[in-house]
């Protein structure tokens, strides 16, 4: 990496033109009338001194001087043929390179003088960076190469690279060794986080599944909560059951609050229809419920059931009838159908006496009724006696 900045001394142009001349006289004074130039020559060289032209012009500098490797063969040409300026525009004799006057347009022809106004100076710096910079820094008595070589005429730059090269690799020594350390607990991160990305794809998929359960779940409770059970919710235990009844061509079920199903004896299932509330005439509304939108009767309307509830001690279909095509009708009897009983009257004497005894009575009534009379409030179904094929089940949902 190379440090380029701009900065032009405009006196380096001039020196260079009045150099061009001295050299072109001093030509002349050698070839013709060498005793009368001669005096000319000299004033022109005091002229020089006084002009502190540097002294490197006379030293004639190597055209590859202040050249970056790169670019070394285009300043050293084969049999010293001419030198074409980098941008060729131009070809010039090879000593016109770095003779202190600029010659090309991209001052590509005075790499180791501040002649060209463009012009880059690179230096080595052995045992540290190279370095490209301005030409115009070249000898303006600021130490900008650490190996001194952009101050050659004052000399008053002290090479001082291998110090710098010294630090400048304990430095990059000492970051290599933060680099190597970092990365090797880079790669401890690298696999906890691993871990834990697995972790959390498994949690987060974990509780996906739990969240939609649960939603599931408030979704059946607030229907539950919302749904209509008859008087007290008493018909309440009876949803998430099922009940079957068989005949002789069908199993059908019920899963009350749910749906009513038929089943062939090849195993074929048919909704009869999905609940759509109770039915029963006004002032005993609970007497019966009806399943409706079932399955599509051929040439017919979709079937739908309707379920007598009457008062039973068990749960149970007692018969399945289909009166008209595809419309179905279930005889069921429940406890949950059954009157609530009266509490039974107090004698006047016993108003005041052990009220222990007298819960004990009102919260453990007996189901068991079978005076017909009492099931007023509901239809009445006669219960067969343990009808072949009757079945009951306690499924949840
Ligand atoms: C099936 C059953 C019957 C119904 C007919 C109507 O056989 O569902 O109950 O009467 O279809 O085609």
């Amino acid at each position: 990496m190379y440090q380029l900045l701009s900065k032009h001394s405009p006196e380096s142009r001039l020196n260079g033109m009045i150099y061009k001349s001295v050299k072109i006289s001093v030509l002349r004074c050698n070839k013709n009338q060498l005793a009368l130039q001669l005096l000319s020559c000299l004033a022109l060289l005091v002229c020089l001194a006084m002009l502190h032209l540097p002294v490197a012009l006379s030293q004639g500098l190597e055209s590859t001087f202040g050249v970056h490797p790169d670019r070394i063969s285009y300043y050293s040409p084969q049999n010293n043929q001419a030198f074409k300026c980098l941008d060729g525009s131009q070809s010039i004799p090879l000593q016109s390179v770095n003779d202190n006057y600029c010659d090309c347009m991209d001052s590509s022809d005075e790499p180791g003088t501040s002649a060209c106004p463009h012009g880059q100076f690179f230096c080595h710096n052995q045992g540290y960076l190279p370095r490209l910079i301005p030409s115009a820094w070249v000898n303006d008595g600021q130490c900008d190469c650490c190996d001194g070589s952009d101050e050659y005429n004052s000399r008053k730059c002290e090479n001082n690279c291998d110090v710098l090269g010294e630090n400048y690799r304990r430095e990059q020594q000492l970051s290599r060794e933060i680099s190597d350390r970092g990365a090797n607990i880079r790669l401890q991160y690298k696999e906890e986080a691993r871990v834990r990305r697995e972790q959390n794809q498994q949690l987060l998929e974990q509780y996906k599944r739990e969240l939609s359960e649960k939603e599931l779940a408030i979704k059946k409770l607030e229907e539950e909560v919302n749904s209509d059970f008859g008087p007290s919710h008493v018909f309440l235990p009876l949803k998430g059951k099922s009940y079957a009844f068989k005949d002789r061509e069908y199993v059908y079920t019920l899963y009350p609050f749910e749906r009513a199903t038929q089943e062939s004896t090849t195993g074929m299932q048919t909704e009869l229809g999905r609940w759509a509330g109770w039915a029963g005439p006004a002032g005993n509304n609970y007497a019966k419920q009806k399943y409706e939108g079932g399955i599509q009767c051929w040439n017919g309307p979709t079937r739908s059931a309707t379920i007598n509830v009457a008062c039973g001690v068990e749960d149970k279909i007692v018969s399945v009838t289909e009166p008209a095509k595809c419309e179905y009708v279930f005889d069921f009897i429940t406890p949950a159908a059954c009157p609530e009983l009266e509490p039974e009257p107090v004698p006047p004497e016993e108003t005041n006496q052990n009220e222990e005894s007298q819960v004990t009575e009102n919260s453990a009534p007996s189901l068991e009724v079978e005076d017909p009379e009492q099931t007023s409030e509901v239809g009445q179904i006669e219960s067969p006696e343990e009808e072949d094929g009757n079945e009951e089940r306690h499924d949840e949902l």
